[in-house]
């Protein structure tokens, strides 16, 4: 099999130019669901796919699906691919390595003269950043069937603006019924993405072999107190609905701490105060909290002690509380012949590595319910992610491309 070369050079240029594509200033990278920034990435996007010879679809959410035609096309494809999404001031790796990767694993084998006997499609999901509808991966829930459409058509942004006029505000006006992939669609799918933690670069490894993604779930807490004047109203008259939501906000550290494990994590990442004035005593707060586990289990039974702890403290401050439940998934794992499939190419590169779970969770969680699915792992800078300073080598990322350019070609040819 001839040797595949990989244009590492010609990868990082095009991941600069897709950071280029922000509402925020470089070196932060914002790029919402549907916004216009997000549109003109797209279109980058596809003139890099056209370019390299591949046909390409999109589907009526705007998950786009490039393809590297097979011998036999009507086999169950291989796919791999990401996300460009990002998050409000991120950085520049975060799914697009995954993405733009997967596409230049997809022109080294073609310009190897590898023609694979199975067609292998690469995936740029739409929204895996929870951003926009507070509720992440929903271009991977939706093609897994994860997702309703009727589920999906409740949705409102931050603006108050319906899933359905976003979308259409984006040019998507098909069929949401017809997003759905079945599970012969795929034979296999692989994502490549960077660790988003410390412990590769720690390890002194360069590829980690993801054999399950953590449990992710969040949920909104509406808290309604009572309001006023910050002069004129006294202490004891008070209904506080920030101070309510600062213990909760300090009890659910406590919950997780007392009933979780070193792989319990919660965090309280979205505070809206109403009426937000100086002068103002707030009425109304809208809590937003993600907590994740990589036992489903252990989370929830985390989440119910939470849950009573902050019903409690409602109940003392005399606070209205009501939940709203955005996401609740089990976890996933790996399918063992991928995981080997990947050692195997490592091994074969010689190229060391490790098992680990993600405690981030990706579009593969979802991907896992139609297909068997695993993901590899480069390090990223101290495991710096949804910031600015997040940092991928381009040694790092050579690397990673290299075995997913492995793995496509041994899978396409299963
Ligand atoms: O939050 C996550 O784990 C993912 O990066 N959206
Ligand atoms: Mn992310
Ligand atoms: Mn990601
Ligand atoms: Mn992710």
């Amino acid at each position: 099999m001839t040797e595949m070369n990989i244009d590492i050079d010609a990868l990082m240029h095009e991941l600069e130019e897709l950071a280029a594509f922000s509402d925020t200033p470089p070196p932060s990278v914002t790029r919402v669901l549907w916004t216009e920034t997000d549109q003109k990435a797209r279109a980058y996007l596809k003139r890099r796919i056209e370019e390299a010879g591949f046909s390409w679809r999109e589907d009526a959410i705007g998950n786009i699906f490039a393809t590297f035609e097979g011998k036999n096309p009507r086999l169950p494809k291989v796919g791999t691919g990401s996300h460009i999404d990002a998050i409000p001031h991120a950085g520049k790796y975060d799914g697009t390595v995954g993405v733009l990767g997967g596409l230049e694993a997809m022109r080294a084998l073609k310009r190897s003269g590898f023609q694979p006997r199975r067609s292998i499609e690469l995936l740029v999901f739409n929204a895996e950043e929870p951003t926009r509808f507070g509720v992440g991966c929903l271009g991977s829930r939706m093609l897994s069937g994860a997702l309703k459409p009727e589920e999906a058509l409740k949705f409102r942004d931050q603006d108050h603006m319906s899933f359905d006029d976003a979308r259409a505000q984006g040019g998507f006006l098909g069929d949401l019924g017809k997003v759905q992939l079945s599970d012969q669609h795929y034979f296999a799918f692989v994502e490549l993405h960077i660790e988003q933690m410390p412990n590769l670069e720690k390890a002194g490894l360069p590829i980690g072999v993801v054999t399950a993604i953590a449990a992710p779930s969040s949920f909104k807490l509406h808290l309604t107190g009572q309001g006023g004047h910050a002069g004129a109203v006294l202490m004891p008259d008070r209904k506080d609905a920030f101070l309510a939501a600062s213990e909760i906000a300090l009890c659910i550290e406590q919950a997780v701490k007392d009933h979780g494990t070193i792989d319990t994590v919660g965090t309280v990442g979205l505070v809206q105060v109403h009426p937000n004035a100086i002068n103002s005593i707030p009425s109304k707060v809208e809590l937003g909290v993600d907590l994740r586990d990589i036992e489903a289990t252990r989370r929830d039974r985390v989440l119910q002690s939470l849950l009573q702890a902050a019903e409690d403290i409602c109940l003392k401050r005399g606070i209205r509380m009501e939940l709203e439940m955005l996401n609740q998934d089990p976890p996933s794992k790996s399918d063992p012949m991928l995981v080997k499939t990947i050692q195997s190419n490592c091994e074969k590169l010689g190229i060391p590595y490790q098992n680990m779970v993600s405690r981030a969770y990706h579009d593969s969680l979802f991907m896992a319910r139609i297909a068997p699915t695993a993901m590899i792992f480069i390090p990223c800078k101290d495991g710096i992610s949804h910031r600015p300073d997040e940092y991928a080598s381009p040694e790092h990322i050579r690397t990673g491309v290299e075995v997913l350019a492995g793995v496509l070609r041994d899978l396409g040819e299963v």
